[in-house]
């Protein structure tokens, strides 16, 4: 009777751990609600460094650790693709995943020569995707 009541236990434990974790971790975003490329456009030819400005419509801008409906902060993927999985989630950041947590709009952008592809990704205030994804078409260009 032990053995089962902790197994019991340890069902109520997994429940309640189930329950808190999923979908409740992401935050809405609005209808039509979009980032873009301001000044960047698919098949444009850059010299590196070259600026990326980051544009939002239907949504405000607030840093990383700002709790504020309607909200989030840039991140820019660069020759990357997110998974389905990885859309849930805290976005990763590395050389493919630059976060732009200080609210900035816009950032100087280094690159090697030859094609690259970018990709606007808004994050919440814990830089996990709203739902729906408030994310721009890919781009791809060209450095000189
Ligand atoms: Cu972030």
């Amino acid at each position: 009777m032990i053995a089962s009541f902790g197994i019991a236990r340890a069902l109520v434990v997994a429940f309640a751990v189930a329950a808190l974790t999923p979908a409740s971790a992401q935050t809405p975003s609005p209808d039509g609600a979009k980032v873009y490329f301001i000044n960047l456009k698919d098949g444009a030819e850059v010299d590196s460094p070259f600026l990326v400005q980051f544009g939002l419509s239907g949504m405000g801008v607030a840093p990383a650790g700002v709790e504020k409906p309607n909200t989030g902060h840039h991140h820019l993927l660069i020759d990357t693709t997110m998974t389905p999985e990885q859309m849930k989630e805290p976005i990763p950041a590395d050389d493919n995943h630059k976060h732009f947590g200080g609210g900035q709009t816009e950032a100087m952008v280094t690159l090697s020569k030859g094609q690259h592809t970018l990709q606007l990704l808004l994050g919440d205030w814990t830089h996990i995707p709203h739902v729906p994804p408030v994310m721009s078409e890919p781009i791809t260009i060209t450095v000189r």
